[in-house]
């Protein structure tokens, strides 16, 4: 428990009893404890030295994963610049967590689903959303509301858990059409409290819908810690209630989340039925670019999150081994910095929405209703 200073405890849920505050503090000891233990399958440690040499996948994904951690870090860094010069509107960082997107999206293929949350502008670039598109959504621009024809990325998620059904419906699809195409769909800790993700995980086990479930745990959900948002220390075992295979990784290091996932999917492709995955990971920065954190969550929270930065990490390890070298790194970062300039000028020169578009792309033929719906906001901005 690391509830230190006056302010952070008063913006933490006040038990109302004596009895609800020892029931508290002892969730919280146990979660302490369990995340102590660290039972997560982790391949590189923290100062990139290999944990578990015989899953090791090939230098070439290696390379690739950092490549595409690189890719989101610049996206996140770049983001909060351009929020700050007014370039881009509110938008949740996830620095810090690439590790635990990277590696779960990289698992898919384009004929495969994904459904993000609005954490997770990391997973949905690793399977090929365009960051001209990406800065677009962001811009609350509808441009970024069109999903490339080739790429079944569900828009960002902002109501939280929505997404979980929605996915096993979309798994379920593929199974019916005889593919072996899968849906993968993220959540955080606080989405697993909610009705939505127990209903998933019930509905894909009940009819073995080939549906991988990435939960995010970084230990927020906005103010709240995941040590008072539930009782349970161990997220993935909540996979075991619904009769599904449940893994817990840690969420910084992409070796693992990889190596899990491919698992996972491979699983599923097989018809072998859904898989929750637990990513242990932590949100180092703000919920939205708007927030300040430091009203809510003192530095004891953060202790050692830092150390077990996913990037710093895999950079150590192929620097160590020879797979990366410092010129070939200048090289790749010069490589992602024109990237995402080149698309930063594709997004500015996308036109200002006008208001008709607001109600486009909800469906492939809008319904009657929303043809009145446009016509009476027509009538209203022009008159
Ligand atoms: C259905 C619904 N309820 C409440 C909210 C407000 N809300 C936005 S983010 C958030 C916290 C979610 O935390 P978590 O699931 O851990 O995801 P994280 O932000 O950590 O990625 C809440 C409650 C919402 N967007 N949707
Ligand atoms: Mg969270």
């Amino acid at each position: 428990m690391t509830r230190k200073s006056k302010k952070d405890k008063e913006a933490l849920p006040k038990p109302e009893s004596g009895e609800t505050q020892a029931a508290f503090d002892a969730a919280a000891a146990a979660y302490a404890e369990a995340e102590a233990q660290g039972d997560m399958l982790q391949i590189i440690a923290p100062d990139g030295t290999i944990v578990r040499p015989d899953l090791l996948p090939a230098p070439e994904q290696r390379l690739e994963l950092y490549r595409q951690m690189r890719r989101a870090r610049h996206f996140d860094e770049r983001g909060w610049v351009l929020y700050r010069q007014g370039r881009l509107g509110v938008f949740p960082p996830f620095g810090g967590m690439e590790a635990s997107q990277v590696g779960t999206a990289a698992a898919l293929t384009k004929n495969d689903w994904l459904f993000p949350t609005y954490r997770d502008t990391g997973a949905a670039l690793t399977l090929g959303l365009p960051i001209a598109r990406t800065l677009a959504y962001w811009r609350t621009s509808p441009h970024g509301w069109q999903m490339p024809a080739d790429l079944k990325v569900l828009p960002f998620y902002i109501p939280i858990a929505t997404q979980y059904p929605q996915a096993v419906g979309a798994a379920l699809a593929e199974k019916r059409k005889g593919t072996q195409n899968v849906a993968m769909a993220f959540i955080g800790d606080g989405g697993s409290s909610e009705g939505d993700f127990h209903e998933a995980l019930n509905f894909a086990g009940a009819l073995n819908a080939p549906c991988i479930f990435i939960l995010q745990n970084n230990g927020w959900a906005i103010s709240v810690p995941t040590r008072t948002q539930t009782r349970a220390t161990n997220l993935s075992k909540r996979a075991e209630g619904y009769g599904i295979a449940g893994v817990r990784v840690d969420g910084n290091d992409v070796l693992a989340t990889w190596h899990v996932t491919s698992q996972a999917v491979a699983r599923a492709r097989r018809g072998e039925g859904p898989t929750l995955i637990e990513t242990v990971t932590y949100r180092v920065k703000a919920h939205t670019v708007a927030d300040d954190p430091s009203r809510y969550r003192t530095e004891a929270d953060n202790a050692g999150w830092a150390e077990k930065d996913p990037v710093n990490r895999l950079r150590a390890h192929l620097l160590a081994e020879g797979i990366l070298t410092e010129d070939g790194e200048a090289a790749l970062l010069a490589e992602v910095a024109q990237e995402f300039e080149d698309a930063l000028k594709e997004a500015d020169s996308y036109p200002d929405p006008t208001p008709a578009e607001i109600l486009e792309h909800v469906f492939a033929e809008p319904t009657p209703q929303l043809l009145r719906q446009q016509a009476e906001l027509l009538a209203e901005v022009q008159g």
